[in-house]
């Protein structure tokens, strides 16, 4: 990891740029694949997936028999695993529900707010090199939960034409609706339009490689809401000499490992600690069977050495890290003031691992930046909330003039008349 000492601001954004892509080339894909599937449905949905994940497919539907096999491939102490993490998210994300919001805002005038699911989501889980099966659980279970009435969820075929047995477990344990074997740009487009076999959905979940985050984008110029823009993982950590280097040095590599763009970033008000660090991240990273992707990730990461809190606590919220890791003799001044972050771990027993699997909250998170103006996924971005109102004749009375008196200032008559002749009547 390079170190960097005590930069000036100036040069933060500098040193916190994220990985740069190009998207030009992408789009022209993207765009093209949009068109055909949106013309000729499943055909050129399969036609896709020949030419991108090289297999082809009769039936992309998984049946109820793919699944009964794929059950008895996974080992009955992962499965209790997933039940585990399964029990922990549910109870978390069954908390966040709330109740209607209801006021009476004048004197017969009442207004409430209540939330209603998103009756059609799709679930987008990417195979490539680590099937991700505890995507299925931080999307599927909300979700649910919610009360969404059709969750779809597409997840590319391998060379056999098959998905990962992890997933379709999952998938199976929380109830998806229909599970299709479909990926990249064609599995968004089919969710987007709709084909025979893919259904149209309302909103699209879930990370992707570079070609899925532009397909999403896309998607909502046709009307479909996304969970958020994804971006390659990251991690910052702060920590100092009450942390323990080796511990912080395995959850940077933790992250490291996700893909050779992933970025880890480590804080430290203690150079001691910096350099504990490097040298157990060499020293752990050689063990691990990763090894090649997290090395490419750590190249490009950073440790940075600040003279205080302040300085560093400044620096983190310039960054909006998708997880922060909190390990300091004083968190509190951290867990109080962090304004950017996607999700926050503390202390040295709290790894980022555990909440990207099982300790309850959620691991879809903003990243590249957009901690500062999205949230991770959680319960409410199943629903969406709906406002009612219910004015009563007193209720006109006392608020009917205001009305008019505006409606006629904007130069709207009909919106006055539509207030006046009620209150003629009364
Ligand atoms: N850290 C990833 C989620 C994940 N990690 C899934 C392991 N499996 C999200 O940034
Ligand atoms: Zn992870």
């Amino acid at each position: 990891m390079k170190i960097i000492n005590n930069p000036s601001k100036k040069d933060w954004n500098k040193i916190l740029e994220r990985p740069t892509k190009t998207v030009d080339d992408i789009e022209g894909v993207v765009n093209e694949v949009f068109l055909d599937v949106q013309k000729n449905g499943d055909a050129a949905v399969n036609k896709y997936t020949t030419k991108f994940d090289g297999v082809s497919l009769d039936n992309t539907l998984v049946s109820s028999s793919e699944i009964e096999e794929a059950i008895a491939l996974v080992s009955s102490e992962l499965k209790e695993a997933i039940q585990l993490a399964k029990t922990n998210i549910t109870n978390f994300h069954k908390a966040q529900k709330t109740d209607k919001v209801s006021v009476e805002t004048a004197n017969g005038v009442s207004c409430w707010q209540e939330k209603r699911a998103i009756q059609k989501v799709g679930l987008y889980i990417p195979g490539g090199t680590a099937p991700l099966f505890s995507t299925v659980l931080m999307l599927a279970i909300p979700a649910q939960i919610a009360g969404c009435k059709e969750i779809v969820l597409c997840s590319p075929p391998n060379k056999e034409g098959k998905i990962n047995p992890a997933i379709l477990f999952a998938a199976n344990l929380c109830d998806v609706t229909k599970i299709i074997k479909v990926g990249g740009i064609q599995a968004i487009a089919g969710l987007t339009f709709g084909t025979a076999t893919i259904p149209q959905v309302y909103k699209i979940f879930g990370p992707g490689n570079q070609f899925v985050t532009v397909a999403k984008q896309l998607s909502t110029k046709f009307g479909v809401a996304i969970d958020m823009p994804a971006g390659p993982s990251e991690l910052l950590v702060v920590a100092d000499d009450a942390a323990n280097a080796s511990y912080v040095a395995s959850d940077l590599l933790s992250q490291a490992e996700h893909g050779v763009d992933s970025q880890v970033i480590l804080v430290s008000t203690s150079e001691k600690l910096i350099a504990e660090v490097s040298k157990e991240v060499e020293r752990q990273l050689d063990k691990l069977p990763r090894k090649e992707i997290a090395s490419k990730a750590i190249a490009n990461s950073k440790s940075i050495f600040v003279e205080n809190e302040k300085i560093a606590l400044e620096l983190i919220n310039e960054y909006g890290p998708e997880h922060f890791i909190v390990c300091t003799s004083d968190n509190d001044f951290y867990v109080d003031n962090i304004e950017n972050a996607g999700s926050v771990f503390i202390g040295n027993y709290t790894p980022e691992s555990a909440g990207d699997y099982a300790s309850g909250t959620n691991h879809t998170l903003p990243t590249n930046g957009f901690s500062k103006s999205y949230s991770g996924v959680n319960l409410d971005s199943f629903t969406k909330s709906i406002t009612f109102q219910k004015i009563s004749k007193e209720g006109i009375k006392t608020i009917g003039n205001a009305i008019e008196l505006m409606a006629e200032a904007e130069g709207l008559q009909a919106h006055k008349n539509a207030v006046s002749i009620r209150l003629k009547d009364l």
